[in-house]
């Protein structure tokens, strides 16, 4: 996992160590809800949100960002029964969850990746799903169907994201860039998502890897209603951790 930097010079600079950077499906996007075509289609289903994620839970600062991963059984021995996936809406086949992390900045209006009608918000959530097609999320990435990834925009609220602190009182524990830890508590996936009826409207397109190898593999479901988190989560914890975000 090689080492890039987000200034603009460097960000200019990823295509020369990986040719996907120039690509022209390149993400994050600016999403105006005029410009967007709406369409029906299928519901997403999303399976197992409301059971405990299965154990054990390991919380990482790549130094980029911090990410909650899922234990897998080794590629083929498939999982039976615990890992929540997607299917539904324009995805193909169903997309097993490999974990979530965030984007967040260090002012109020920077944090997000994408942008809502010209909004940058102050965090964004991603959770990254494989197909269940190809074995390992390396393998995924070099197919266009590959990965689906869920991203969810945070605004700033008085009071605290009370459930997303099962994540945000362990991430003192990783401020160090490369450090880990295993939870040894679990939780609930939807107890940290949005209530339903936000989940049935968001907008798809097909884009890819924000970071290096930006690889074009990502069909992405963006749900454009901010959950809340409060000023003292972003910045006495997520703001504590090393960060960085792609210009767009
Ligand atoms: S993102 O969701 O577009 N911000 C994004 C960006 C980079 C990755 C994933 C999502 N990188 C990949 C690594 C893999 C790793 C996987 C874990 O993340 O290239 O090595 O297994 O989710
Ligand atoms: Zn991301």
């Amino acid at each position: 996992n090689g080492q890039f930097g987000y200034s603009k010079d460097e960000q200019a600079r990823w295509q020369e160590q990986h040719r996907s950077c120039g690509g022209d499906l390149q993400s994050p996007i600016k999403i105006d809800s005029l410009k967007a075509i709406p369409i029906r289609m299928p519901a997403l289903e999303m399976i197992r949100y409301h059971d405990l994620l299965p154990g054990p839970l390991l919380l990482h600062n790549n130094g980029h960002s911090v990410s909650l991963s899922i234990a897998h059984s080794p590629p083929n021995q498939p999982d039976v029964g615990f890992i929540p996936y997607v299917f539904g809406a324009r995805l193909t086949n169903e997309y097993e969850l490999e974990g979530l992390h965030f984007h967040w900045g260090d002012k109020n209006n920077l944090g997000s990746e994408h942008t809502f009608n010209d909004v940058r918000f102050p965090m964004e959530m991603h959770m990254v799903h494989r197909n269940r097609r190809y074995p390992t999320v390396e393998e995924a990435m070099n197919h266009t169907d590959g990965l689906a990834v869920l991203a969810f925009f945070f605004q700033l609220r008085e009071n605290d994201n009370r459930p997303l602190n099962q994540l945000v009182r362990y991430l003192p524990h990783v401020y160090a860039p490369n450090a880990s830890l295993i939870l040894n508590e679990t939780f609930t996936l939807a107890s940290i998502l949005p209530p339903t009826e936000d989940l049935e409207r968001f907008y798809m397109y097909r884009g890819s890897l924000t970071t290096p190898p930006c690889s074009e593999a990502v069909t992405w479901i963006l749900f454009p209603n901010p959950m809340p988190v409060s000023v003292v989560q972003v910045i006495k914890n997520f703001r504590s951790t090393p960060r960085g975000n792609r210009e767009i």
